[in-house]
């Protein structure tokens, strides 16, 4: 099996963080960002992660994510249950469609516009500060943000990790927005304990 992967890539930590649950063997391959050649030859489009499992080509991380869990169903990522199945999807779904749009449209904002439009970055960034109160509920009294850790913590944990740390070498203008714009407070110990947790498991 093998994983198409760039350096600092959130949505390749999501998989990076999925094989190791699983304890699947993985050889990465590491492409640069200004050539995507490989990439795009093997999956017919240029972003990672990408991954080749005997010739079976999944490139999206949700998708990849729901691959390995139907293809290696050891140490599970979706729960059984359809409506608990349901849930964790719908969280996911909303990561993704919603949540994902408060930071990338601040750093839109200050990448693109001259000068930025201050009004999309402040609601953006009452949303993303906001968000934080929904992931600490969602930590109430269990260790991971659906109960057992499963596919919603690889889906969150590389874009809220940046509210406990970030390295300081990761100066990509997404993940200064994600350092910026999570503030943890003390009612959010939860979300940064979980943060400290996730950060504790494995990577391939
Ligand atoms: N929906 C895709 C998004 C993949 C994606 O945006 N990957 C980034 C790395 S985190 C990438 O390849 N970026 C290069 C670019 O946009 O040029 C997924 O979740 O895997």
């Amino acid at each position: 099996m093998k994983l198409y992967r760039a350096a600092w890539s959130t949505n390749c930590e999501r998989v990076a963080l999925a094989l190791a649950h699983k304890r699947l063997d993985v050889e990465s391959v590491w492409i640069d960002y200004g050539d995507r050649s490989l990439v795009e030859r093997i999956s017919g489009q240029g972003l990672v992660p990408v991954l080749d499992d005997a010739g079976a080509i999944v490139h999206d991380s949700p998708a990849i994510l729901a691959y390995l869990d139907a293809r290696y169903p050891q140490a599970p990522l979706y729960p059984v249950a359809p409506a608990r199945r349901a849930e964790l999807e719908t969280f996911v779904d909303w990561f993704n469609l919603v949540w994902k749009r408060w930071p990338n449209a601040i750093a839109e904002e200050l990448e693109g516009r001259v000068p930025p439009d201050e009004r999309t970055i402040s609601l953006a960034a009452y949303e993303l500060e906001s968000a934080l109160d929904r992931f600490t509920a969602l930590l109430d009294g269990r260790d991971f943000l659906f109960g057992d850790f499963s596919a919603a913590d690889c889906i969150a944990y590389p874009f809220l990790k940046f509210a406990g740390h970030r390295d300081p070498a990761d100066d990509e203008t997404f993940h200064v927005v994600l350092d910026d714009h999570q503030r943890l407070g003390p009612q959010h110990a939860p979300l940064a304990a979980w943060i400290e947790r996730v950060a504790a498991l494995p990577q391939v």
